[in-house]
């Protein structure tokens, strides 16, 4: 009978830190889905997007920054979003309104290429 009742004592246990590390679990993703617009940067330089993807969730900004001496385009392959020309220095903003997978390239210099991914 002790025995038994020993294990129905550590099973509890068991059962309510189990239960506690869900609640911190469940915490923690709601923090991490937040519903707080971010704002995220990608730097131009030497050719490049930097970084080349980025992973954002849909209401956040993004805004490119040139860093070269000349102009550079974020153009999305589908036309969904066209910075048109990003002179030297200059920045362009964009807000990701709609969840997808966009590759992305310069169109003055096609071999730069991104991908924005909006959640
Ligand atoms: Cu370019």
């Amino acid at each position: 009978m002790s025995a038994f009742s020993n294990c129905a004592g550590w099973r509890g246990q068991r059962i309510a830190s189990a239960l506690l590390l869900c609640v911190c679990a469940g915490a923690a993703l709601g923090a991490d889905a937040g519903v707080q617009p971010a704002s995220h940067v990608i730097i131009i330089e030497g050719m490049k997007y930097s970084p080349e993807v980025i992973e954002v969730n849909a209401g956040d900004t993004i805004v490119w920054s040139n860093k070269d001496a000349f102009p550079h385009t974020v153009t999305a392959e589908n036309h969904r979003f066209d910075s048109k020309e990003i002179g030297s220095g200059r920045s362009w903003k964009f807000k990701a309104t709609v969840r997808g997978v966009f590759p992305y390239i310069c169109t003055f210099h096609p071999t730069m290429k991104g991908r924005l991914v909006v959640k």
